[in-house]
């Protein structure tokens, strides 16, 4: 069953524009896989593990987490040693309905400290996982997230000063999911049918064990789908919504479906689109997620689908997973034509520019030219001032992709180089894709919270490197 996997008799290195997002000569190509992986499409998808409460009040939902470190069977026959939230890779989902508030008690049973985001959340900043706020092993921290906003597929993971690369790569990574009450008559698939699809890649040594190095993007040939290497999914023929999270470090993917069969994306990172679009192809760069619905109704029991991630330079980077269409059922679950009305941020009072940079010195990413300082404000905003800001990946340096990342709020992308965005950007963003040479205008609004909100590269080795910088909403 166990097979070794020697890339150089594969033969292909993922060195396309796209999927080699820095780290570009900065290590030999001396060994590319390094492992044994199972037969493709031989072990079934795993679905994580639903987080419960320990105490429910009228207002709140109370979690508690330990962050530790565990073995999980991510290789069959193989412990690999991980850290996870629970000890689970991925972590445990949350299940969050909007308006209500979820406390989440982590607890750093770790021998470093730790500190956990979450990602896309709108969020106090005493509860986002600011720099300084962080949880010393043996103690432990509250967060405290009101999930008042739209419904929308979010992740929390860790955000460790300069760690967090490393520390996300080793498992702290888990679904957050915010649902709407109000948004159950649109009728989308829900239940077993509403999956949570964590897409990552990951190196391994000889052993099975994770091997992280930074920016060595071209050693990270395994990709996992809920912590798994190219499981399949038994699927019934009907609807399912897919919540498609690129949960990887740096490891772009370009989605679609082996038959060729069309996805309505219905949701971006924020929440429901203004209005379902059918796709052939969907684009993630990491920390983005994309809501699709995909009707295997449309396909005979038996058929198997792949999903294939365009950017693979190899089977195991490509194929990503399969879904094996079983029989047919009812399905009264559907595409609503019209989910929600388009936010509306206004006329926008202040325009600015953001530059992403490289220091061929010291090899660092930069933000306006600077890596990030806790001590150093790197912009003031006012709260509920509409701005939009252009943001440039235009320095000299290597020709990478990067992307920008917003906490505390969502943003409404205008457009990338004067054109209009994909499908799936047309909703509430907060990461998009900025390809070298390129600039992407969004309009931002902070509501809520004032004080120090981080804004960085997802491209997270890169922001552990310094790629991030803040704004101080006043
Ligand atoms: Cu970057």
């Amino acid at each position: 069953m166990l097979k070794r996997r020697d890339a150089l008799k594969l033969g292909a290195v993922g060195v396309t524009g796209l999927a080699v997002p820095g780290g570009l000569g900065t290590a030999s190509l001396r060994r590319l896989r390094e492992t044994t992986a199972p037969e493709a499409f031989s072990v079934p998808l795993a679905l994580p593990r639903r987080a419960r409460p320990v105490r429910r009040t009228w207002t709140t939902d109370y979690y508690r987490m330990t962050v530790r470190e565990a073995e999980a069977a991510i290789l069959p026959g193989v412990k690999t040693k991980i850290m996870g939230y629970d000890g689970l890779f991925p972590g445990p989902v949350i299940h969050a309905l909007k308006g209500r508030r979820v406390v989440v008690r982590q607890t750093n049973a770790l021998d470093m400290p730790t500190i956990v985001h979450l990602h896309g959340g709108h969020t106090a900043v005493s509860s986002d996982g600011y720099p300084s706020d962080v949880i010393e092993p043996g103690a432990f921290r509250d967060y405290e997230y009101l999930n008042e906003q739209p419904a929308a597929t979010l992740w929390y993971h860790d955000h460790t000063h300069h760690m967090s690369a490393e520390m996300i790569f080793r498992g702290l990574s888990g679904t957050y999911i915010i649902t709407d009450p109000a948004e159950l008559r649109l009728g989308l698939p829900m239940g077993h049918h509403d999956v949570p699809i964590t897409l990552r890649d990951v190196r391994f040594d000889d052993a099975g064990q994770i091997v992280f190095e930074m920016d060595d993007f071209q050693y990270r040939n395994t990709v996992l789908v809920n912590g798994r290497p190219q499981p399949y999914f038994e699927v019934a023929a009907r609807k399912y919504r897919l919540r498609l999270i690129n949960t990887s470090n740096l490891r772009f993917f370009s989605l679609g479906l082996s038959t060729g069969t069309e996805m309505t994306v219905v949701a971006s990172d924020g929440g429901l689109l203004p209005a379902p679009r059918p796709v052939k192809n969907v684009m993630l760069s990491p920390g983005e997620r994309a809501d699709v619905v995909v009707d295997f109704g449309a396909h005979d029991p038996g058929t198997r689908i792949v999903l294939v991630n365009e950017f693979g330079a190899d089977d195991a980077t490509r194929n990503l997973m399969r879904f094996d269409v079983g029989r047919r059922v009812w399905d009264p679950s559907r595409i609503p034509e019209s989910p929600v009305n388009a936010p509306d941020l206004g006329e926008a009072q202040v325009t600015r520019d953001v530059h992403f940079g490289f220091d061929p010195q010291t090899g660092d990413w930069l933000m306006d030219g600077k890596t990030f300082d806790m001590k150093r404000v790197d912009m003031r905003i006012r709260r509920g001032d509409t701005e939009i800001w252009r943001v440039h990946n235009k320095g000299a340096g290597p020709s990478v992709p990067h992307n920008m990342h917003l906490h505390g709020t969502h943003f409404e992308v205008l457009d990338r180089d004067g054109q209009a965005v994909a499908p799936h950007e047309t909703g509430p963003k907060d990461t998009v894709f900025i390809g070298h040479g390129s600039t992407v205008r969004i309009k931002v609004r902070y509501d809520r919270y004032l004080g120090r909100y981080l804004y960085h590269c997802h491209l997270i080795d890169h922001a552990s490197m310094g790629m991030m910088a803040q704004a101080e909403i006043i």
